[in-house]
This record gives C-alpha cells, sequence and structure tokens, in this order.
C-alpha cells in the first residue's frame, strides 16, 4: 500500500469521505490511490478558495470534516481566504497540501515556497509528513486536530514521495476529543447573576445557535428576562418558525452601540466578546458598554450545550420558552424589484428545511427580519469577513445535505470571488439555486468611504467602487459554466423563475438586476 493508498483509507476510516481538490504533478499518486480506496468522493474545484469554501460548507451541515487536497504553497495560498473564514466559523477541516519530494526540496524548485508560514494565519495544528510509514498516524492526528472542540483547520502537508513510497497499514479512526465539561461552581455563579433584576443579555455562538442550544437559551430567557443575542459571524444558525428568537448583532456601528445600550451584564456562550468589525475615525471601537460585566458561561472549547442545559436546570427554567418566530408566510412582492422583496419572495416560496448560504452583503443587511415567518431552515454566514465565501459553502453544504435545497443569496461583487462553484455545481448535479443581487457596484464600499469621513471622494475612487463599464452578464456566466441562469427585472418576473427553480431540482442561477 502506497502512502496516498494509507492515507486515503485513514481519512474513511476516521469518517472523512469527501475531497475537494484542486491537484497537481505532487499529488498524482493521491489522486491514482482515489480509484483503489473505497468510500472517498472526490470532488473538483476550479480555483482553491473553490474546494476550501466548500470543504467549510460541508462540514458546517455534515458535522464532520471533508478534507481539502492542494497543490504546494501557491495552491494553498489561493485557498488562503477561505481557510481564514473556515478558522473563524470553528469548522474541522483536514486541509492536506502536497509538496515536493523530501529529497528534491533542497534545490528549492520553482513551486518550492515556505509553506509552514501560509499556514499559520489559519491552522491551529500544521505537520509535516516525514516519510510514507508516518502517513497513516499523521493524518489519524489531523482527523483527531480537526476535530478538537470547537473545531478546526488541521494542515497535513504531505511530500510527493511520502504518497508514493510504500507505507503501514492505515490507521483506525482517532478517539475524537470531547468537549471539557463546565465546573458546577461557575453554573451556579451565572445563574445567580441571571437572577438579579439588571438588564442582561446571553450571547451565542456556534453549538448555541443549533435547535436545541436556541431552546435551552430560550428557557432561560423566559425565566430570567434575560435577552437572547447571537454573533454577526456564526457558522450555522437553525431558525425559521417555531424556533426561538435570537437577535443578531448588526453591522454598522451606531445601532450594535444601541442595540447593548443599557446591559448591565453580558453572559457569553460559546462566543468571545462582540467586537466592532473595524475602527472607523472619531468612532468608538468596543460595543460593549462601560459599566457592563463580561461573564463567560462556557468557552468555545467548552461543553457549550451541556453548560447551558445545567444552567436551565439551577434556574429551574424547565417550561417554556422565550418569543418564537411565526408561521406566517408574507404575501407575495409585486411591481419594481429591491433586494428586500427577493428575500420577502423567497420566505413566501422556501419549502421546508432548505439550507441559505448569506452573502448578499448590502443587500442582505436586514434579511433577518425580511425572512421572518419562513418556514424552520439553516442560516449559513460568512464568518471571517472574506468575500467569495458563500457560493462554495452553498456548494459544500449541498454535498452534506443530498435532498435539502439550497439557496446562495450571493452579492455581485463577492460571487465573482468564486465564480467557478457554478461549474462544480453543474458536475456534480446539486440542488442550489443562486440568487444573484446584481447591483453593479461595490456598495458597501460605498458607504465605507462616508463612514471614514470622505466626503467628497473623486473619480478615481468612484471607479474603483464601481461594477459597471462593461455590465457583468450573470445568465452568460452561469450558462458558460454549465448552469441554467435568468435574469428578473421585476417581483413578477423573479417569483415565477423562483418557482420554477423550486419545483426543479439542479443548479440554477437567477440574476436580479436592482
Ligand atoms: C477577500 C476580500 N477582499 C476584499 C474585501 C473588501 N470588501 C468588502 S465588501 C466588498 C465589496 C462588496 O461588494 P458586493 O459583493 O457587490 O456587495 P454590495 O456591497 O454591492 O452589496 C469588498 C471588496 C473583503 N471583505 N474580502
Amino acid at each position: 500500500m502506497t502512502g496516498a493508498q494509507s492515507l486515503l483509507q485513514t481519512l474513511v476510516n476516521g469518517g472523512v469521505e469527501i475531497c475537494f481538490a484542486n491537484p497537481g504533478t505532487s499529488e498524482m499518486h493521491f489522486i491514482a490511490a482515489l480509484d483503489r480506496v473505497h468510500g472517498m468522493r472526490a470532488v473538483l474545484g476550479l480555483f482553491e478558495g473553490v474546494c476550501t469554501g466548500a470543504a467549510d460548507g460541508y462540514a458546517r451541515m455534515a458535522g464532520k470534516p471533508a478534507a481539502t487536497l492542494l497543490h504546494l504553497g501557491p495552491g494553498l495560498g489561493n485557498g488562503f481566504a477561505n481557510l481564514h473564514n473556515a478558522r473563524r466559523a470553528n469548522t474541522p477541516l483536514v486541509n492536506i497540501v502536497g509538496d515536493h519530494a523530501t529529497y528534491h526540496l533542497r534545490h528549492d524548485p520553482p513551486l518550492a515556497t515556505d509553506i509552514e508560514s501560509i499556514v499559520r494565519g489559519f491552522s491551529g495544528w500544521v505537520r509535516r509528513s516525514r516519510s510514507a510509514a508516518d502517513v497513516p498516524a499523521d493524518a489519524a492526528d489531523a482527523i483527531a486536530a480537526a476535530m478538537t472542540p470547537p473545531g478546526g483547520v488541521a494542515t497535513l502537508i504531505l511530500p510527493a514521495d511520502c504518497s508514493w513510497n510504500e507505507s503501514g497499514e492505515p490507521a483506525p479512526a482517532p478517539v475524537m476529543p470531547r468537549p471539557t465539561p463546565v465546573q458546577p461552581g461557575r453554573i451556579r455563579r451565572i445563574a445567580d447573576l441571571l437572577r438579579r433584576p439588571e438588564p442582561a443579555v446571553i450571547f451565542l455562538s456556534g453549538r448555541l445557535c443549533m435547535e436545541d442550544g436556541l431552546c435551552l437559551a430560550g428557557r432561560v430567557s423566559r425565566a430570567t428576562g434575560a435577552r437572547i443575542m447571537g454573533n454577526r459571524v456564526n457558522s450555522r444558525t437553525q431558525r425559521g418558525a417555531g424556533r426561538v428568537v435570537i437577535e443578531r448583532l448588526p453591522y454598522p456601528i451606531e445601532p450594535a452601540l444601541a442595540m447593548l445600550r443599557g446591559t448591565a451584564h453580558l453572559v457569553l456562550v460559546g462566543s468571545p466578546a462582540p467586537v466592532p468589525f473595524f475602527a472607523w475615525p472619531g468612532k468608538p471601537n468596543w460595543i460593549i458598554p462601560e459599566a457592563c460585566g463580561i461573564h463567560v458561561l462556557a468557552t468555545p472549547e467548552e461543553d457549550c450545550l451541556g453548560a447551558m442545559s445545567s444552567l436551565a436546570e439551577e434556574l429551574g427554567a424547565s417550561g417554556s420558552v422565550s418569543a418564537v418566530y411565526p408561521h406566517q408566510r408574507p404575501p407575495l412582492p409585486t411591481g419594481e424589484i429591491t433586494a428586500e422583496k427577493v428575500w420577502r419572495a423567497l420566505t413566501a416560496l422556501m419549502p421546508e428545511d432548505v439550507i441559505v448560504s448569506d452573502e448578499g452583503v448590502t443587500s442582505s443587511r436586514d434579511a433577518e427580519a425580511w425572512t421572518v415567518g419562513a418556514p424552520p431552515h439553516d442560516w449559513l454566514n460568512v464568518t471571517g469577513g472574506s468575500i467569495g465565501q458563500g457560493l462554495p459553502v452553498a456548494t459544500g453544504a449541498a454535498l452534506a445535505c443530498p435532498g435539502r435545497k439550497v439557496f446562495a443569496m450571493e452579492s455581485d461583487g463577492a460571487g465573482l470571488y468564486t465564480l467557478q462553484s457554478l461549474w462544480t455545481q453543474a458536475r456534480e448535479k446539486l440542488d442550489v439555486v443562486t440568487v444573484i443581487f446584481a447591483n453593479r457596484a461595490y456598495k458597501i464600499l460605498r458607504g465605507e468611504l462616508k463612514q471614514m469621513g470622505i466626503a467628497d471622494p473623486g473619480p478615481k475612487a468612484a471607479a474603483m467602487l464601481d461594477l459597471g463599464n462593461p455590465d457583468l452578464d450573470w445568465v452568460m456566466l452561469a450558462e458558460g459554466m454549465g448552469v441554467p441562469g435568468s435574469r428578473a427585472r421585476s417581483c413578477e418576473e423573479f417569483t415565477d423563475q423562483l418557482r420554477d427553480a423550486i419545483r426543479h431540482s439542479g443548479p440554477r442561477l437567477i440574476e436580479v438586476l436592482l
């Protein structure tokens, strides 16, 4: 058995059953091994940012890692942005980077780079295999590292000769590390705090934003009057009719400040303290009120769900939950189309249990409010602020959840970063409906100019934020990738096209001209 075969079998043994790949010469034995080992699905991405983002989307929905296969430092560099987003999402991911044969590196051939220093930006765990014999144990350790709570990117650097040389037996599934339990004393302290009359906010991220976690938070909220808030950057949130209402911190600084004003106690559960995205001249760069105490019920590494369950028990909060989202579809919008009307139409028509990959940028600023009344669904956010995540994440989510429709709600600028996702969707026949908000601008950055205090940008500055001249034709771009496309200029056209996309399975793109 070659190192590559042993590696693949070890991955499959450890539950890693899909690999998003963009290979090169140093990965040829890995590629050949795909046909010799059963149980690994291989998906080609035509840009590494598609592979890394799809691996992120897959794991968010499957709850277990995918593997990537990237070509040396340059391939890794192309995949960097979505590995950064995956790190911010606490996504388990086994990131395999091929490299030159061990004895060839010293010649400094053209593709050689300092891979380890690139990896440091997003990977808590990195190892370079020394020999083919080491590969199975290295791979098993990589899986365990990726699955160490709360989840992360584990990078295995695989020199070509470690792939092609004779290796040993594949390793069995590693023991998956469990989250650290929270001590009862901390639970009691937080319970005492929440019994006090001052205004409190329970601030959630990650695992707690799933239905069961929200339900526990809803019981605590009902029992104590504490508000429930969610981090703006969150990997996966379960929302929709019947699920507990969670406020989400807005992006702009003023409403974020307003939302937390008057809070006396902020209780963090699986989340870091919320911070503004940027510092803007003359504006506060801290949104938590000065007099507010920050308390940790559970860190992301700890057993957040168990801690929330114990807190509910300690408070005797066994009964009903705080407010839940209503079952109430809005009427279909008509006339001139706007981003809000796109979301309302989706809310009116979406089937149960869909997945929404949200990268609408300015077109989804208020999407939370615009989708109230929708049936239960999963919501995937951009987590690290690095755009170009939405289409790959949708691709990976569709692969993790066959039978569930995925909506990629995408702004035109961000969509272009990883447009090749559409080709992978067509090739793999994925049930993804992509809706492009074509405002033909980097609209958010026009606002950022103002926030930065620049009142009179000149024509060169304005041209940097304009996506026209020439106008992008998303219908042709989609068709060129093998995805049927259509354009909507009015609400009526959009709802007709959306109905059709929902009725049929397979990838589809609708460009909404705003
Ligand atoms: C990788 C990366 N490059 C650049 C940016 C800076 N950036 C933030 S938003 C944005 C443009 C957003 O435009 P678009 O996606 O069309 O959405 P709109 O603002 O029009 O709603 C850019 C370039 C970023 N966040 N990430």
